[in-house]
């Protein structure tokens, strides 16, 4: 029996809309009212990033600086001399600065998504390391970032500090770990992850008495305003941080403290008192569950560090 030929039949793919107000727009609309935490980082929120962690409250910044200050000699034993080191969402670039003495990389590639704010953190670093290759690249590394090719004979090290890595879901941070360890094969990813501790220390740092972290919470909205030309009222929401124990994280949220109507390019929104846009996660994790984790995306966990009072944790992980 003859069956009819097959014809190929066009079919419209659709393909979602990218950038802030199309995730803004979807975060809005629901049924999962969250943001990606990266639209919190453009110059003013880099900024007020850099204040947070300077807060006598917010201890993961001048714990893990402490970590790589002590170490640093010690890391770049187990790492090598010589890299091309790659620091995915380097901000001020304040970071690697403890290591560079140490550790002497061939070349430095820091990655952020906030251009300008890169731009003239790498400009300061190279005028205080001559001799110091510096190639910013600005983009977002959870997306497709170009980098120059590898250098001959310099094995690709990867520096992700902070405990950014607390901002992806488990299903992320497994996806970024991955391409992470592809890209790193021959070298490795030296890691800062924030680990599970009193929820009252975790409540305080995210709940700064100077209101820093509200701010910077907040700005995601200034930021529509400025960008978007939407016209949210920061005082009708409120900054909610708090801890998730069953899930081992920081929740925050933007919470709308009437009901109200607001608009992104054209798209109206009712939101009802009490409406919560999720704004960031922040896992904390154990030096145990960070180095399964890391297992499971292809690393071999090597060396770990961490401060007198185990608040934060460092990790060579060889791809
Ligand atoms: C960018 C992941 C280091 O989760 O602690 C600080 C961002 N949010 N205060 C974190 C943040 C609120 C931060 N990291």
């Amino acid at each position: 029996l003859a069956t009819a030929p097959l014809r190929a039949v066009p079919v419209e793919v659709p393909v979602p809309e990218e950038g802030f107000a199309a995730d803004l727009r979807r975060a809005l609309a629901g049924p999962v009212h969250s943001i990606s935490p990266k639209y919190f980082y453009d110059a003013e929120g880099s900024r007020l990033f850099d204040l947070i962690c300077g807060l006598p409250e917010y201890y993961p910044t001048r714990t893990e600086r402490g970590i790589l200050s002590a170490y640093a000699s010690e890391m770049a034993e187990e790492i090598g001399r010589g890299c091309d080191l790659v620091e995915f969402g380097a901000g001020s670039c304040s970071k690697v600065r403890l290591l560079l003495d140490h550790l002497r990389p061939r070349r430095y590639l820091p990655i952020d998504i906030s251009g300008e704010h890169l731009e003239q953190a790498a400009a300061q670093l190279e005028r205080e390391h001559p001799g110091l290759l510096v190639l910013p690249v600005t983009g977002d590394y959870t997306a497709q970032v170009h980098l120059p090719p590898p250098l001959e004979g310099a094995p690709r090290v990867g520096f992700f500090p902070g405990s950014t890595i607390g901002n992806f879901t488990p299903a992320e941070a497994l996806q970024f770990l991955r391409m992470a360890a592809k890209m790193l094969q021959g070298g490795g990813l030296l890691l800062g992850a924030d680990l599970v501790k009193d929820p009252a220390l975790l409540h305080a740092a995210y709940n700064d008495a100077q209101d820093v972290t509200a701010a910077f919470n907040l700005n995601l909205l200034a930021r529509a305003n400025r960008e978007l030309g939407c016209r949210f009222d920061l005082r009708a929401f409120w900054h909610s941080s708090f801890y998730n124990a069953a899930e081992r994280r920081i929740e925050m949220h933007l919470v709308s403290r009437k009901r109200q109507q607001v608009e992104v390019g054209g798209a109206e929104f009712e939101l009802e008192e009490g409406f919560s846009l999720h704004t960031e996660n922040s896992c904390k994790f154990t030096v145990d569950s960070l180095r399964r984790l890391a297992l499971q995306a292809g690393f071999r966990p090597g060396a770990v560090w961490t401060d007198e009072r185990r608040l934060f944790s460092v990790h060579w992980l060889r791809a």
